[in-house]
């Protein structure tokens, strides 16, 4: 689809949503616009203001009544608070940095890539490291670049005495940052502790960096 079948679609998707008064379908509608990259200007332009011409319309000839073109009036303004919202979110997560990096002699980073995407586009600073990073050169990076988090990927299976020397040698240099985890390597030999997240699928990223974040603030 190109890009103006994409607004075309989202434009008679949303008018719809307003005119059967259906809110949480015209959030979803507008969330996916912001996933698809679309700017606010575009959404409030090509798609949220086209759609109350048409309900102003509809008013005019009878074909709603004044209370349905209230109910879609409400839903509109609840979806620019929603935009609000996620700009807000976004901009908070800018002033943070996130270092990605699979421990020493670990070369899968397919997941790994797939975090920083996440991350990135989340709002986040995200530093990718790559591949086999040397514990002593994850916990230099983490001194001298001060990470909100440090996010670690592990295949291949990681001994649980290499985890923990690997996370406290970070943590030692920044004691600030929180780590998430992730990777068939780590699973099950995470210790449980304040501060360190196991996570099953990159999806759960973006949250659980949010949640590491914020807690690490209040230390
Ligand atoms: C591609 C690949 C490679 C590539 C990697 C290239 C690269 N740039 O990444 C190369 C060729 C280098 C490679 C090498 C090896 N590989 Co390999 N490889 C694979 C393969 C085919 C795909 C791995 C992959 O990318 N998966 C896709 C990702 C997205 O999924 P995932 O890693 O499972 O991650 C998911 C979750 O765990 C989670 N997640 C993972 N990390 C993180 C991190 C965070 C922060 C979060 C939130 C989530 C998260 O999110 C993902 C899904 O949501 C697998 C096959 C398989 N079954 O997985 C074998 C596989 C992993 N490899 C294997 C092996 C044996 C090897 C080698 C030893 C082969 C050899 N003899 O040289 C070497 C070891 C290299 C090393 N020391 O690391 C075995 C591992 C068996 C085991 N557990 O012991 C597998 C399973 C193949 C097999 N069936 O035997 N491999």
């Amino acid at each position: 689809m190109s890009g103006a079948d994409d607004i075309d679609a989202f434009r008679r998707a949303f008018t719809l949503a307003l005119i059967e008064g259906d809110a949480l379908a015209a959030e979803v509608l507008i969330r996916e616009a912001m996933d698809a990259k679309l700017t606010v200007a575009l959404i409030d332009d090509e798609i949220i203001a086209p759609a109350l011409y048409i309900v102003g319309e509809l008013w005019e000839q009878g074909n709603i009544s004044v209370a349905e073109e209230h109910l879609a009036t409400e839903i509109v303004v609840r979806v620019l608070a929603l935009q609000r919202e996620a700009r807000r979110v976004a901009g908070e997560r800018q002033g943070h940095r996130v270092v990605l990096a699979a421990p020493s002699g670990e070369q899968h980073v397919v997941a790994l890539r797939m975090v920083h995407n996440l991350l990135h586009d989340a709002g986040y600073e995200a530093v990718m490291l790559g591949a086999s990073v040397p514990t002593e050169a994850l916990a230099e990076f983490a001194i001298r670049h001060r990470p909100g988090a440090v996010c670690l990927s592990a295949t291949m299976p990681v001994p649980a005495a290499e985890v923990d020397l690997l996370i406290q040698t970070v943590h030692l240099g920044r004691p600030h940052a929180a780590f998430v985890v992730g990777g068939r390597g780590f699973a099950g030999r995470v210790p449980a502790r304040a501060g360190i997240a196991f996570c099953d699928r990159v999806t759960e990223v973006v949250e659980t960096v949010d949640a590491a974040v914020q807690r690490a603030q209040f230390n």
